[in-house]
């Protein structure tokens, strides 16, 4: 029996990429992508620390469709570090897709850190570039913070959700997905072989009322 209780000093919310260009009327929309928002805003009080993650692209990034000719979203190229999906432009550093979604309460969060910043490499786990080998510091500051535990919400459930939980759990954390606090792309079957490997890698999938009862 895994214990939800949660510990002020050891567990820790990661709120993953609400924002708006993924939600309803954004560039690369989830569908019911905002309702995330009021739902992480209700966990967030039971955790005594939140952390924030936001995708943050330069605006030629090679993961847009755009920066390639011929090319159109949702189709793959052949990366250095393997396939990537091709997207929409999306969270463009500075613009109003990039924001956090106007409902999430992100006052809270005492760390934001952005991921994709390097026009080179897409970045869809908050621990780890595309290529798998370059960090982005967060296991480091984690670690340093002494969290042991990590409850992820968010966008998207197939994407930077698992891509974040399962390098989370390489990197020894203890990590549980609130199922229901996040909400997937889902492509191709994307979202059941998320949870495929997920669970592979042992990260614990679990519901909102579990915590909040
Ligand atoms: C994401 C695709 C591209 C995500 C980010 O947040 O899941 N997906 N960039
Ligand atoms: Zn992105």
């Amino acid at each position: 029996m895994v214990n939800l209780d949660i510990n002020k000093d050891t567990d820790a919310l990661v709120v993953i990429d609400v924002q708006n260009d993924f939600c309803p009327g954004g560039a690369l929309a989830v569908a019911g992508g905002d309702q995330v928002a009021p739902l992480s805003n209700k966990l967030m009080s039971a955790f005594d620390h939140v952390l924030l993650t936001q995708d943050w692209h330069p605006a030629d990034h090679g993961s847009f469709a755009s920066s390639h000719e011929d090319k159109a979203p949702f189709e793959t190229v052949d990366a250095p570090y393997g396939a990537q999906t091709l997207w929409p432009d999306h969270c463009v550093q500075g613009t109003p897709g990039a924001e956090f979604h106007g409902g999430l309460e992100s006052d809270r969060a005492e760390l934001v850190i952005r991921k994709g910043f390097r026009r080179a490499i897409d970045s869809y786990s908050a621990f780890y570039e595309n290529d798998h080998s370059t960090p982005t510091g967060f296991a480091g500051y984690l670690r340093e913070r002494g969290f042991k535990r990590l409850f992820m919400t968010g966008l998207a459930t197939d994407f930077c959700v698992a891509y974040s939980a399962i390098d989370a759990c390489k990197e020894g954390f203890g990590v549980f997905v609130i199922e229901d606090a996040c909400r997937a792309i889902d492509m191709d079957g994307s979202l059941a072989a998320a949870w495929d490997r997920m669970t592979a890698a042992g990260v614990e999938r679990i519901k909102s009322k579990e915590i909040l009862g």
